[in-house]
C-alpha cells in the first residue's frame, strides 16, 4: 500500500513534470531555422525508426589559432531528431575529429556528412582532411592529406558512433551520399570538381565496384553535394551548382542509381542574401516529401557560419519536382500554445513590414516583427487551435512613439477578426492579453494586422 508521503511525492513529481514539459514546449519551434542555438548546415535528413533525423554539419566560430582564417570551422556533429517537424531534439555531439584516427585533428574539416540505416545498423558518412602522412596500414589508395571519407557506426541513429580506423579506400572527395535501391544494393555518391558514385560491400565499409564519374552534370562552375533518391522508380540527384554568383540547387533524373542523369531544371534559386554554399537533402515522412537546406540566418556578415532549414516538396504530374521559394514558416503546425514568431512568416505585406534581429549582438536570441504603416500585416500559417478552447491571445511587443491598434484574422488580411486591441506606447517589451471574440477550432492561417501611426515591434504570440 501506498503511503500518504508517496502519493504526496507522486503528485509533486507529476507537476513538475508537467511544470517542466509546459516551459519546454515554449522553447519548442516549428519555423526556419530548425536549430536556435547554435550554427548548422549541409543537413542530410532520414526517417528512422518513424521519425525525422536529421545530420547536419556543425559551423563553429574557430580561433585565430584553428583551421583556416575566414573559412569554415568544423571539429563536430551533432544529431538532431522530430516526431512532428516541429519540435527538435538535439541528442548532442556523435561525433568530433579528435575521435577519428585517420582524421588531421587542426584542419576543423568535418564537412557535410550523410546517414543511414541497413539490417538495423546505422552508418553515419563523414568527409574530412587526412593526417599528411601515410597511415600505418593504410588501405590501397589512401594516403596523402586531401579530403577523404570515413564511416562511422552505432547501434541506435543517436549513437554512439564508432569510427572506422581508416578512410573509405579509392575515395577522395567530399559529401559523401549513400542510397540503398530496392534490391538491397547500396551505393556510395560523392563529389570533388565532378560526381562519382561507386557500389558499396553489404558491410557498407568499402567500395564494390570501380568509380564512376557522372558526366553528365555542368562542366563550369563548382557542383558539390549530391543527394540521390528514388520515387517510383526514378532516381533524382539533387545538387548545388554554382551557375552565376552562387550555389543554386538544380536536380537531374535516371533510370539508374549510377546515370546517365538527365538535367531537370532548378528546386531553388541562388540566395539573393548572398550565402555562396546550399546544400539540399529529401526526405518522405508519412505522405509528406520534405526539403532540406541550409542558409546564413543567424550569421548575415559571414556565410560559413550557416543554418539548417527545410520546406515542402512538391511534384508535379509528370514528376517534376516543383521550385521551392525558401520561407521562415517551414514545416509542421504549431500549436497554438507555443510562442509564435510571427518573424518566421509565411507572408506579408509589400510594404511597412520587416524583420530585425531582437539584440544584433545575441543573434540566437531571435528576431523581432517591427510594422510600421498603417495596413502593414504578417501571415502566419498552419496554427493548431484543437477543439477551440483558447480563450486569449497574449502578445508580447515593444510599443513607442505608437498610436494604434492591432488586429487578429484568420485566413488573410481582410479575414475574420477575431481579436483587436489599442495598444498605448511602452518602451519597455510587455506581454498584453486579448480576448478572442469567438471560438477558434482546427488548423488556421492567422494574420496579424497594424492599424496606426509609428512604429510597433512583435516579438512573439501565443494562446491560452
Ligand atoms: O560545409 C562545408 C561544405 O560547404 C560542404 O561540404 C559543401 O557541400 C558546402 O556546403
Amino acid at each position: 500500500m501506498k503511503s500518504l508521503l508517496d502519493i504526496k511525492l507522486g503528485l509533486f513529481k507529476k507537476s513538475l513534470a508537467l511544470a517542466i514539459l509546459l516551459v519546454l514546449s515554449h522553447e519548442t519551434f516549428g519555423q526556419n531555422p530548425l536549430v536556435r542555438d547554435q550554427f548548422t548546415a549541409d543537413p542530410t535528413a532520414r526517417v528512422m525508426n518513424g521519425k525525422i533525423y536529421v545530420f547536419p554539419s556543425h559551423d563553429i566560430r574557430c580561433e585565430d589559432t584553428q583551421g583556416r582564417p575566414d573559412w569554415f570551422c568544423m571539429e563536430d556533429y551533432h544529431v538532431f531528431s522530430s516526431s512532428n517537424l516541429t519540435d527538435w531534439e538535439d541528442h548532442g555531439m556523435i561525433l568530433s575529429q579528435y575521435q577519428v584516427p585517420w582524421v588531421d585533428q587542426e584542419s576543423f574539416s568535418m564537412w557535410a556528412p550523410d546517414a543511414i540505416e541497413k539490417d538495423g545498423k546505422f552508418y553515419f558518412y563523414f568527409p574530412s582532411k587526412a593526417k599528411n602522412r601515410t597511415l600505418e596500414s593504410d588501405a590501397p589508395g589512401v594516403n596523402g592529406s586531401s579530403f577523404k571519407i570515413g564511416v562511422a557506426v552505432a547501434e541506435n541513429p543517436e549513437g554512439p558512433y564508432v569510427p572506422e580506423k581508416l578512410p573509405i579506400a579509392n575515395v577522395d572527395g567530399i559529401d559523401p551520399n549513400v542510397f540503398i535501391d530496392h534490391d538491397g544494393q547500396a551505393y556510395l555518391f560523392w563529389s570533388q570538381h565532378h560526381f562519382f558514385g561507386a557500389k558499396l560491400k553489404p558491410n557498407m565499409k568499402e567500395l564494390d565496384s570501380e568509380v564512376f564519374t557522372l558526366k553528365d552534370f555542368p562542366d563550369e562552375g563548382l557542383k558539390e553535394g549530391p543527394f540521390v533518391f528514388e520515387r517510383e522508380g526514378l532516381y533524382y540527384m539533387v545538387y548545388p551548382h554554382v551557375e552565376k554568383n552562387t550555389e543554386r540547387i538544380e536536380y537531374a533524373t535516371s533510370d539508374s542509381p549510377l546515370g546517365p542523369y538527365t538535367f531537370q531544371g532548378v528546386v531553388m534559386d541562388e540566395s539573393p542574401t548572398g550565402c555562396w554554399t546550399n546544400h539540399p537533402s529529401v526526405a518522405k515522412l508519412d505522405e509528406q516529401w520534405l526539403f532540406f537546406y541550409h542558409h546564413n540566418d543567424y550569421s548575415p556578415n559571414f556565410d560559413k557560419n550557416r543554418s539548417i532549414r527545410a520546406d515542402s516538396l512538391f511534384f508535379d504530374a509528370e514528376g517534376k519536382i516543383q521550385k521551392i521559394t525558401p520561407t521562415h514558416r517551414g514545416i509542421g503546425i504549431s500549436k497554438a500554445e507555443i510562442k509564435i514568431h510571427l518573424d518566421r512568416f509565411s507572408n506579408h505585406s509589400k510594404d511597412g513590414y520587416s524583420i530585425e534581429f531582437l539584440n544584433p549582438a545575441s543573434p540566437f536570441d531571435g528576431w523581432k516583427s517591427v510594422f510600421s504603416k498603417n495596413g502593414a500585416w504578417v501571415q502566419y500559417n498552419q496554427v493548431d487551435f484543437g477543439n477551440g478552447k483558447m480563450k486569449k491571445v497574449i502578445l508580447n511587443l515593444q510599443s513607442k512613439n505608437n498610436d494604434g491598434s492591432l488586429e487578429l484574422r484568420l485566413g488573410n488580411e481582410k479575414g475574420k477578426l477575431i481579436a483587436k486591441e489599442k495598444i498605448n506606447g511602452s518602451s519597455d517589451w510587455k506581454e498584453i492579453k486579448v480576448d478572442l471574440n469567438d471560438e477558434v477550432q482546427g488548423v488556421q492561417d492567422l494574420v496579424l494586422v497594424y492599424k496606426g501611426k509609428g512604429n510597433i515591434a512583435v516579438d512573439w504570440m501565443s494562446f491560452n
